[in-house]
Formats: structure tokens, sequence, C-alpha cells
């Protein structure tokens, strides 16, 4: 017990004497650290009478409070004595700061519009927050229309317009065709590329609630089928590789006729759906589905102020997220928008 009154006295002497901080922190870990005099003194607690036991530990914890004080007395002291301003190097390289970069899907976006601007085609926008009208009625899809329900549409709580209906998010870029036709006062030539976000309440590992479509409008006199196969197997090319093809699958949209579904050839297995005598894992079929297609429906042009008889055209809308998904073989469309910067940092 003595000895331990000693050490205080001992361990005041070493602080007080403490001209510099290297001394300071020196006397730190001879008294305070792992090996230290203190730790040292609580292993002897054992060999400690049993009645002595609990002053031994009392003394020896105010010892540690007491040495710990001290220690940081004196460094406040000698802080204030030297009051030295710490020395910066200039010249030396300054801390990187992390780089960010910019999301896949802008880099898609800006890929995709430029391929599609170098043919002639012109990028717009139109509003994400839409009315019924652009969205379902100038396409052909009038109220009660069971097809409305494919795209199970939000509505915002808002009041309806007497002639344009309800507001709602936009469940597709399409609702930009009749704009676009009216912007241009129903006179092709037209060739607008709409790339936006959309909404629908779904989330599976193929469908987000938010997601990006992209929509190709393309009309004038004598526009056909051709053309349209024509600049999807170009966008193709452009974009998957030259080695990719596009095909045209008869589907139905209210807004075009004839209608049809777009795939393009898959990159593994090269459109023939087996690798070695085996289904390809990825497409089983050989191809894989970019979106829907076809002629503009002669109602859609007229709703426009375009005069079908004389004019053609077609439209396309492709799934952006699916498109990325397509080029780099990625399987789960929630990569995109969780987060995750080992994912989004691979691109
Ligand atoms: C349409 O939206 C039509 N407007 C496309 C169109 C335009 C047809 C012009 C004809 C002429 P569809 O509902 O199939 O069609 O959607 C097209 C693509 O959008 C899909 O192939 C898919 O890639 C993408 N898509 C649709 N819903 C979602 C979703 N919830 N999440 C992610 N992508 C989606």
């Amino acid at each position: 017990m003595d000895e331990i009154d000693r050490l205080l006295d001992q361990a005041q002497t070493e602080i007080g004497r403490c001209t510099e901080p290297d001394q300071i922190n020196a006397i730190e870990i001879a008294w305070l650290g792992r090996h230290g005099k203190i730790n040292q003194l609580l292993q002897k607690i054992k060999n400690v009478p049993d009645d002595a036991r609990k002053t031994y530990g009392q003394k020896l914890n105010r010892l540690k409070t007491a040495i710990t004080r001290q220690l940081a007395d004196q460094r406040q002291r000698l802080n204030k004595q030297t009051d030295k301003t710490p020395f910066i190097d200039l010249t030396l390289p300054g801390t990187p700061y992390p780089k960010g970069s910019l999301h896949l899907i802008t880099i898609a976006v800006e890929e995709i519009s430029r391929i599609f601007e170098k043919i002639g085609f012109v990028r717009v926008s139109y509003p994400e927050v839409e009315w019924e009208y652009y969205s379902f009625a100038s396409l052909n899809m009038p109220k009660g229309h069971p097809a409305r329900d494919d795209f199970e549409t939000s509505f915002i709580k808002a009041p309806a317009d007497p002639t344009y209906g309800k507001m709602l998010l936009t469940p597709h870029t399409s609702s930009g065709q009749n704009r676009e036709m009216r912007r241009l006062h129903g006179q092709p030539p037209i060739r607008m590329i709409n790339i936006a976000k959309c909404y629908r309440p779904n989330w599976d590992a193929t469908h987000t609630p938010m997601f990006f479509q992209c929509e190709g409008l393309c009309v004038d006199k004598g526009i056909n089928i051709s053309n349209l196969k024509g600049t999807l197997n170009y966008f193709a090319k452009e974009y998957f590789g030259a080695d990719r093809e596009i095909r045209l699958r008869p589907h139905h949209f209210q807004f075009t006729e004839p209608s049809f579904e777009v795939d393009v050839s898959c990159n593994l297995c090269h459109g023939r759906g087996t690798i070695n005598g085996k289904k390809c894992k990825v497409c089983k079929s050989g191809w894989l589905e970019l979106g829907g297609t076809g002629m503009v429906h002669p109602h859609v042009l007229k709703e426009g102020g375009v005069d079908p008889e004389v004019y053609s055209g077609w439209a396309f809308g492709c799934g952006i997220e699916r498109i990325i998904m397509m080029k780099y073989g990625i399987d789960d469309i929630r990569y995109y928008y969780n987060g995750d910067l080992r994912f989004l940092k691979k691109f």
C-alpha cells in the first residue's frame, strides 16, 4: 500500500520534469500502457490478502486517475509555453478527393441521344407529370379502354382538366408523340427522340416503379416499315456492336398498326439460341426483347394534326435500363437504383 503512495510521488516528479511532448508520451506508455506499471500492480492483486484487496484496488484506481490527470495538465502547460504553429509543407501533394462519375443511365442516355442525332433526330423533352389526354386519349386509348390497364398508372391528387382529364405520372414516353406533332403544327418531317422518366407501380428483377424509356418518332411522306427496321438495325449495331441484329415480332399496341415487339440478337449465342448444342442461358431463344414499335396509327396522326392521307410514320419505345442490361449482361434492374457504389463504379 505504501508503495502505491510512493509511486504517485514518483510519477508526479517524472511528469513535472517533462519539457517535450515526446517525454510525456513515453511516461504515459511506461505508466498506463498495456505492460505499464499500473497494469503490473493490477496483476499483483491476487497476492493481496482478502481483507486488503478492496483498498488495494481503490488505491490503484486513484493512482491511475491522478497520473492521467497530471499527464493531461502537463501536456496543456507545454502546449501553452511552446505555442508553436504546426509546420505545413506546402510542397507536399494534397489529399486526393474521391472523384464522382456519371451514373450508367446518364451515360447511356447521352450515348443513345448521340447515335440518333447523327441521323437527324432531335432530342426533345416533355412533361413527366402529364395529362391523361397525352398519355392515353391522344394515343387512340379513349377513357375506359382496357388497354389503359396495361400501364397501371399513378394518378396525381389534383383537379382534373375539362379537356385533358386527370393529372398523372406518365407511364410511357409515347405521351410525347402528340406534343411533338402539335409543336410542329402537324407539319412533318418529324424525327423525335424523347428520353425521359416513366412511372408504373411495378417492382421486380426487370421492373422498377420509375424507369427510363427512349421514344423514337419518325413521320414524313412515304415512311414505311423498311425505314423502321433500317433505323433500329443501325441503332443496334452502333450501340451494341456490329455483329448484333434486330428482328420484329407481331404484337399489339393501340397506337400503332401494325405493331411489333423489337428483339435484339443475344450477344452470347449470336441469335442461334444454342451454344454447343445446349440452350443459351441468357436468352434461351437467340433473341432479347428491347421494347415496342410499329407504324403510327392514322388516328394518332390525325389527333396530332398530321394528315394520314399524306404522311405516314413509325414509332418505337424501349426501356433504357433494359437496353443497358443487354449491353453488359446485367441480370437485375434493381442494381441501378440501390446506390451500391461497388456496382456503379464498374461503369
Ligand atoms: C410501351 O410503353 C409503348 N409505349 C412502347 C411503344 C412506343 C410501342 C411506340 C409502340 C410505339 P411497353 O409497356 O411494352 O410499351 O414498354 C416498353 C418497354 O419499357 C419494355 O419493353 C421495358 O423495357 C420498359 N418497361 C416497361 N415497364 C417498365 C418498368 N416498370 N420498369 C422498367 N422498364 C419498364
